[in-house]
């Protein structure tokens, strides 16, 4: 019932959430026979929602690279998470990982749900990576190496400072922007980009989930995890965990606000390493997820939703994935959400100047671009108005889509 009311309040948002129920569903059922690369892309379609559809555009054969990097990561990540695996025997497996891919015998039974498969069945996944380009495993396992020793060492480190944030946010996810630029440039589809822009490039998304994902990191069982930096946190806070409560409400979003001022930092690298992109599908495959990163900031800063519950940025997906086809769709939307942001800041918070002054450097970027011109924005805009034709075709459109979707559901695998 909330969709049908979503739905009527926004009506353009239907053609493009029908659009990727479709192509969802097209991707799920295009699913490779060989049984190592069917459980491959199977597994990424379960731990992966927008992720596993972009990556459908891709060629062949850097799509495959790309579907085993994510897996291998989802894996080692797995290792990292798992709380109830003893340090003397996790440290040694995220060291020797990138051997471990290698080996079609090794597997390590840890993790839970759809993880836990992945982990069990990996031999799958190793079999996979054995029929990848030399070049393309070469990214891969270098990456894996690189990955795993910055995780082992951030086993037994806290975040403190905003340097250790940037370090532990490079192993986990910068690392893996120099390791697409890698398979980018392996695949012959583009140069290979610079470490440093390619680092930031996966900053900006790490960044952006640890401060939407703090209420499910803080009360993760049986102990919470820690990634905001002490140096931000403890101008405002004595424990990390106080920003939950509620008569720390003030305090809290304004340490929220200093967290997103941060993450602001990364936009002008990544609207660069965008920029320079050649290939369309490469293109949209990078801009998506920075597009949803920026839409999610807006949404968080200065929201006390994050300490209470789930905020996401649900109902612009479809049309994300719709609409973003060239430099100029992203150069419209950063601008968009850093006016939306903006108009967000208040005077009395203690970052309000440097929060400014970081948009106004993006919303200059994005105009100097000279791309903002007759664009219609789909991020702000006005209330509809319809009429009774209007909402019957809405129902006859969401009948059939329903009738279509039940009787072309693909069988498990
Ligand atoms: C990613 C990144 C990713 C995609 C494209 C270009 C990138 C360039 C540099 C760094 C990372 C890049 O994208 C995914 C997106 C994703 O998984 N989205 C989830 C939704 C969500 O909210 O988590 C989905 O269900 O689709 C991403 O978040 N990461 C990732 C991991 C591996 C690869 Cl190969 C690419 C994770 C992370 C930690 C941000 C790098």
């Amino acid at each position: 019932m909330g969709s049908l009311r979503a739905i009527l309040k926004h009506p353009d948002d239907l053609y493009p959430l029908v659009k990727l129920k479709l192509a969802a569903r097209h991707a799920e059922k295009q699913i490779p026979r060989e049984p190592h690369w069917g459980f491959c892309y199977a597994m990424l379609h379960k731990v992966s929602r927008s992720f596993a559809l972009v990556i459908q555009q891709l060629d062949t054969d850097l799509r495959d690279a790309i579907c085993i990097f994510y897996l291998v990561l989802r894996a080692l990540d797995t290792v990292e998470d798992d709380t109830s695996i003893a340090t003397d025997i996790k440290v040694p497996i995220l060291m020797a990982f990138h051997r471990h891919i290698y080996d079609r015998e090794w597997h390590f039974s840890c993790g839970v749900k759809h993880y836990k498969v992945l982990m069990d069945e990996f031999h799958h996944v190793s079999t996979a990576f054995l029929e990848l380009g030399r070049s393309y495993q070469e990214a891969i396992e270098d990456i894996t190496m690189r990955m795993g020793a910055g995780m082992a060492k951030f086993i037994c480190k806290e975040v403190e400072t905003i340097d250790d944030y940037d370090e532990y946010c490079h192993y986990v996810a910068g690392l893996v922007g120099l390791g697409l630029s890698k398979l980018f440039y392996a695949s012959g589809k583009e140069d290979l980009a610079s470490d440093t822009l390619s680092n930031s490039m996966g900053l900006f998304l790490q960044k952006t989930n640890i401060i939407r994902d703090y209420l499910e990191d803080i009360n993760e069982i049986p102990k919470s995890r820690m990634f905001w930096p002490r140096q931000i946190w403890s101008k405002y806070v004595n424990k990390l965990e106080d920003l939950k409560y509620e008569e720390n409400s003030v305090k809290a979003v304004q340490c929220l606000n200093d967290m997103v001022t941060n993450a602001l930092i990364h936009v002008e690298d990544c609207l660069k390493y965008m920029s320079a992109l050649r290939d369309p599908a490469i293109f949209r495959f990078c801009a998506i997820p920075q597009i949803m990163a920026i839409g999610t900031l807006a949404l968080c800063y200065n929201n006390i939703q994050v300490f209470r519950g789930v905020v996401k940025m649900r109902r612009l997906t479809a049309k994300v994935i719709d609409r973003t086809k060239t430099m100029s769709d992203v150069y419209g939307d950063f601008y968009d959400f850093s006016r939306m942001l903006k108009s967000k800041v208040d005077n009395s918070d203690p970052n309000a100047n440097k929060t400014k002054e970081k948009l106004e450097t993006i919303l200059k970027i994005c105009r100097d671009s000279g791309s903002l011109n007759n664009r219609k924005s789909y991020i702000i805009r006005s209330e509809p108005r319809y009429n009774s034709t209007t909402i019957v075709v809405i129902f006859i459109i969401l009948a059939m889509l329903l009738a279509y979707l039940s009787a072309t559901r693909p069988n498990n695998i």
